[in-house]
């Protein structure tokens, strides 16, 4: 898959995106993630991206034109047309289902908006899905959008051992994990349960079961009313 991500900042991107999982799906060759300043595309003396809004208003917009001409030279750069997505706080909010639906995408075009978004143009004529990571105000789409990275390269195949890709696909059924421990098995006076220590196997998965239904029930009981209309839900959760 090929990422091309327009910002601001591209500066921003270099760190979190070059350990563990996601450098190693780079160095691979599975993801190929290029970086664009917007700025580049930028056409007076003072490379200026962004302008008061019409009508009034707090902040600044960024400009049509200039995301427009920075778009259309990161498109040229390959040939697969790409999905064009601007992180935004109108956007759907993220889970499982769209993070595996962009994960089918060969080519991602994202695009970080800063100051207080975007001309609404650009979104109308050039944008295919707006997405945003939650109901809170970060400063740009920059955060999101390598949260957007690193959840989707997770399913590019060959990206991850089995043994993880097998721990997601039971998230995506729906019900939160079990407590984990190691060693030692007292620390401080604080005990591991007793059950993981007695090797009894029947025991061991019933508590787990167990674990995982009160702290889903506890947490998240929206989850648990989403696995309660679901036929296929309890087969996919081994409960
Ligand atoms: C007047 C209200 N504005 C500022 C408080 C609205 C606003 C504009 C721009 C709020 C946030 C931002 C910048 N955020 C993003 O670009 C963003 C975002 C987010 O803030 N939260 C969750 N997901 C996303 S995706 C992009």
């Amino acid at each position: 898959m090929r990422v091309d991500v327009l910002t601001l900042f591209p500066e921003a991107f270099v760190g979190p995106l070059d350990v563990s999982i996601l450098r190693r799906a780079r160095d691979a060759g599975l993801l190929e993630l290029r970086l664009h300043d917007i700025r580049a595309h930028a056409t007076d003396r003072h490379r200026t991206v962004d302008d008061y809004p019409f009508g009034g208003g707090q902040g600044m917009v960024m400009r049509v034109d200039v995301l427009d001409a920075a778009l259309d030279a990161v498109r040229a750069l390959a040939a697969e047309a790409g999905m064009v997505v601007y992180l935004s706080p109108q956007g759907e909010r993220l889970n499982d289902t769209i993070v595996r639906e962009l994960a089918e995408m060969p080519r991602l075009i994202l695009v970080c908006g800063r100051y207080e978004g975007v001309d609404e143009r650009f979104v109308a004529h050039c944008v295919d899905r707006q997405i945003s990571i939650g109901d809170y105000v970060l400063s740009g789409g920059e955060l999101p959008a390598m949260v957007l990275i690193d959840a989707v390269a997770r399913h590019i195949p060959g990206a991850l051992g089995d043994e993880q890709s097998a721990a997601d696909e039971s998230f995506a059924g729906g019900l939160l994990e079990h407590p984990q421990y190691t060693r030692p098995a007292e620390y401080r006076g604080w005990k591991v349960p007793e059950v993981l220590l007695s090797g009894h196997h029947g025991n061991v998965d019933r508590w787990k079961r167990e674990q995982r239904l009160a702290r889903t029930a506890e947490r998240r009981p929206d989850l648990l009313r989403a696995l309660e209309g679901d036929e296929g839900g309890g087969e996919q959760n081994g409960l």
